[in-house]
């Protein structure tokens, strides 16, 4: 390019009278639907099956996507705004099909052209894939930040992996036992991406990296890998800004190695092919553990490599020199995932841009901003040195100088200057180590990601409190507590409601005699609801669609397991991640508590009892030994429970297997109550509290996490709290530890329950002794403290829900006062407090 090409080439007029626009009546509508399986898919109208109509529909909402999403890249690039980039590992982006529908506005048109072709917009939205990108809230966390971001016409772009297999299908077992298989969810074609064969760069791993004068090093030799884009569109609401989620695949650099392959070598020839190919195969499985698997840090830093080299292109584009990139540029890093942004940034300052060190840094340092998540200590990234020397040389190199500073400058020299705030404190210095002494040592993600950033935050009060006065307190004490913040989580209206539960959406918008594009990005919007507790007939219906929502999961139940719901019972529901600290124990521990009261009642006292369904899904990490016992205890109590023809019309137990973004949809609506009963203190926030309140469900939980906030919000008398507060853990597990009292004489309710499971009353009891055990000795997660409250939590429960009409009015006062829990809001903080970005709508 010589830079004096005129544009377009030809004739401006022809290109013009080209261009699509948006086509939004049925007609339009159905001919390109036609026209997709004419020549898109090569089918024909007497042979095209559900799929294949989903196909083509979706493919037509593409092309209105893509003539949204190319405007908005233009106009940013025009209009050349800061912009923020959110660096996230997951992204659990459910299904896409009925979001762009709604987001563009043209549900109704599309229902109706489907129609006409003979199909039914519900099996057509039935046949698509979820993506499932992620392992459970921080992967929807960012799903539902993006939608906000498009939304609020905000210049976000998203970065991540392009999984061949996303989380693992999981299958039970008649044992109980959970079984994991493949998600090769892109077998059917995914027309919600863009390859974009043309933007790739080159990834370098291993090798050596040469110290040169001022403090520059060239890194070379080891393997290339190549990161190609793929691009997938993330629709507004209600708005043309359409932004970009850019997702790398790895390829090799050259297909394979000739020479090899000529010497009759061929296994050795697609060797480095297919290793090239393996670092985005899989998305990792765990969460809350770490993984010290080479590929894993492969991951990251192909994916952190990646995405700084494509932000560094962009902003040169605009002709700005290097210092000027914090003003154009800020990246968010989803957990300590992506902390080798760091050292990487720095890498290119020094080495690339010929920066001295102190200018890099300063540049890095008001570039990026980090999120926690956990304040578990074993889920803190830490990486071992010889795995960091080996795969990443240079960054080694750069995290020791973080750490030491060997060059002179006046402003980075993090040991040097803790020593000199608190002379002589060796402890204080090793604690706050980038490297953690031992055999191997380890590199400490968390203390990197905060000392290279401009802000840390939490993501609920509580949970950014503990930030500070526990994992990084040292730090606060050095740096000042002005760099530690919180920003509550949020969950997209347009989602967790609209689409989720369209029948409450469309009641909300004819009571508030508002179009629901109102109040869906401005959910405060729903305190106006609050009046309407007093009148009957919006009660009525508020009543009925809940009900028909629970007919809709004991329809899904019904059809996909085989099993008959009794909708007339309370829906309760426990739906995350299998975890010890989520204590989905407790919850079955108390169901079964209730079945051995119900058994022990007469037959006069069980009529005045409120039946009650306990929904159970999710997923265990395949390694996770006691998380999958837990899903067996589950399988099997329910299956004694649910045959037992004394109890079975007051309780039942289902475990749905493969909990998804697209099931949650469907349970949430449709919950009386969910529960959020984590040890105090243990989980950073929730989101799914927040999905479930929104849709009516009340809340039973801890003091914990967003429970708290929630409950502020909506009242506490809405809300069913239970349990010990986080002060009074580490006390409790002292006393576990070090003055251990017998199950029997603590809590003899629970001994006995857990006597009922080791008898083998759910199949044979031993199965289930290493599950027991970690209750009856250690019990580091507090159930023998709090199994009494929480059963007296349920109680009260049952006695509110006595009350149906004062129960939805809980229900409705639970509703209106959410919209503090827009992610709107989440993202609007961020955006104004820390990047310091504005919206640029496109015209
Ligand atoms: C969750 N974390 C928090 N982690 O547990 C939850 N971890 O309280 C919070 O609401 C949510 O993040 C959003 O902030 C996770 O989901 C992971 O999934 C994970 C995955 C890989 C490695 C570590």
């Amino acid at each position: 390019a010589t830079g004096k090409e005129k544009w377009p080439r030809g004739d401006e007029k022809v290109w013009k009278e080209g261009l699509r626009g948006v086509d939004t009546d049925v007609t339009s509508i159905t001919k390109s639907i036609v026209n997709h399986v004419q020549t898109s898919l090569a089918r024909q109208a007497y042979n095209l099956d559900d799929l294949g109509a989903y196909q083509a529909a979706a493919l037509s909402v593409r092309d209105d996507l893509i003539v949204n999403w190319n405007e908005t890249q233009l106009h940013y690039s025009r209009k050349e705004p800061k912009r923020a980039y959110y660096l996230s590992l997951e992204f659990l982006m459910g299904r896409t099909f009925d979001n762009a529908l709604l987001n563009l506005g043209l549900k109704e048109q599309y229902r109706d052209g489907v129609k006409a072709l003979g199909f039914s917009m519900e099996d057509l939205l039935e046949q698509e894939r979820d993506a499932a990108l992620g392992n459970g809230g921080l992967g929807r966390l960012a799903a539902c930040y993006l939608d906000s971001s498009a939304s609020q016409e905000l210049p976000v772009w998203g970065y991540g992996l392009r999984y061949k297999y996303g989380i693992f299908q999981q299958l039970i077992s008649p044992e109980g036992q959970q079984l994991e298989a493949p998600d090769p969810w892109l077998d059917n074609q995914n027309p919600w991406e863009l390859p974009r064969l043309d933007v790739t760069y080159d990834v370098r791993f291993y090798g050596t990296a040469e110290r040169l004068e001022d403090g520059r090093a060239s890194w070379h030799g080891g393997q290339e890998v190549l990161a190609v884009a793929y691009d997938v569109m993330v629709p507004g609401c209600y708005t043309k800004n359409t932004n970009n989620l850019r997702l790398w695949e790895s390829k090799p650099k050259r297909g394979f190695d000739l020479n090899s392959f000529n010497a009759g070598d061929y296994e050795h020839a697609i060797e480095s092919s297919n290793s090239a190919a393996a670092i985005t195969s899989v998305l990792y499985p765990n969460d809350h553990t770490t993984c010290k698997l080479e590929l894993r840090l492969k991951q990251q830093y192909f994916w952190t490599a990646a995405s700084l080299a494509d932000m560094i292109r962009r902003f040169k584009n605009i002709g700005k020199p290097i210092s000027e990139f914090p003003d154009y540029v800020a990246i968010q890093l989803n957990d300590t995932h992506p902390t080798l942004a760091i050292p990487e940034l720095m890498r290119i300052l020094i080495d690339d841009e010929e920066l001295p060190w102190g200018a890099a840094w300063q540049i890095v340092t008001n570039t990026i901003f980090y999120t926690n998540h956990t304040v578990l200590p074993e889920a803190l990234e830490k990486w071992p040195v010889p795995l960091m020397e080996h795969l990443l040389p240079r960054h080694m190199q750069i995290i020791y100088d973080i750490n030491l500073y060997v060059f002179k400058s006046p402003i980075s020299f993090f040991l040097q200057a803790v020593e000199k705030k608190f002379p002589g404190d060796r402890d204080r210095l090793a604690r706050m180590s980038l490297i953690e002494e031992g055999f191997p040592k380890q590199v400490r993600m968390a203390h990197l990601a905060c000392i290279g950033s401009r802000k840390v935050n939490g993501v609920a009060e509580l949970h950014s409190e503990l930030v500070r006065t526990t994992i990084l307190k040292d730090f606060v004490e050095f740096e000042g507590l002005s760099k530690f913040s919180n920003v509550t989580n949020g969950i997209t209206p347009r989602r967790w409601l609209d689409q989720c539960n369209p029948e409450l959406a469309a009641l909300i918008s004819k009571s508030l005699k508002v179009d629901k594009s109102v109040w869906l990005k401005d959910l405060e919007k729903l305190k106006d609801l609050l009046p309407f507790v007093e009148d009957k007939a919006f009660r009525e219906e508020w009543a009925a669609i809940k009900q028909r929502n629970k007919e809709r999961l004991a329809h899904h139940v019904q059809t996909t397991l085989g099993l008959t719901v009794n909708t007339n019972a309370m829906f309760d529901v426990q739906i995350k991640r299998l975890h010890e600290y989520k204590r989905q124990t407790l919850n079955i521990l108390g169901v079964i508590h209730r079945y051995l009261t119900l058994k022990a009642m007469s037959a006069e006292e069980r009529k005045k009892v409120n039946p009650r369904v306990v929904f159970f899904a999710g997923k265990a990490a395949p390694a996770y030994f006691i998380a999958k016992l837990t899903i067996r205890l589950i399988v099997n109590a329910a299956r004694v429970i649910n045959a037992d023809p004394d109890t079975r019309d007051l309780l039942t137990v289902y475990f749905l297997p493969d909990y998804s973004v697209s099931l949650a949809e469907v349970l949430i609506p449709a919950s009386d109550i969910s529960q959020h009963i984590s040890t105090a203190g243990t989980e950073a926030s929730g989101t799914s509290n927040m999905k479930f309140c929104l849709n009516g469900g009340l809340l039973v939980g801890t003091v914990d996490g967003a429970n708290i906030e929630i409950a502020e919000a909506v009242g506490e008398s809405n809300v069913f709290f239970f349990g010990h507060l986080t002060p009074a853990v580490e006390d409790l597990r002292y006393q576990h530890i070090y003055h251990p009292v017998p199950v029997e004489e603590k809590c003899p309710a629970l001994a006995k329950v857990l006597n009922t499971v080791s008898e083998g009353r759910f199949g044979d009891g031993g199965v289930y002794e290493p599950l027991l055990n970690t209750i009856r000795q250690g019990d580091h997660y507090l159930l023998t403290d709090d199994f009494d409250s929480y059963i007296g939590a349920l109680a009260m429960v049952d006695q509110a829900y006595l009350d149906k009409d004062e129960w939805v009015k809980k229900s409705i006062r639970t509703t209106a006062n959410m919209g503090k829990f827009s992610s709107d809001r989440a993202i609007l903080e961020y955006a104004e407090s820390f990047w310091n970005i504005e919206p640029a709508k496109v015209p």
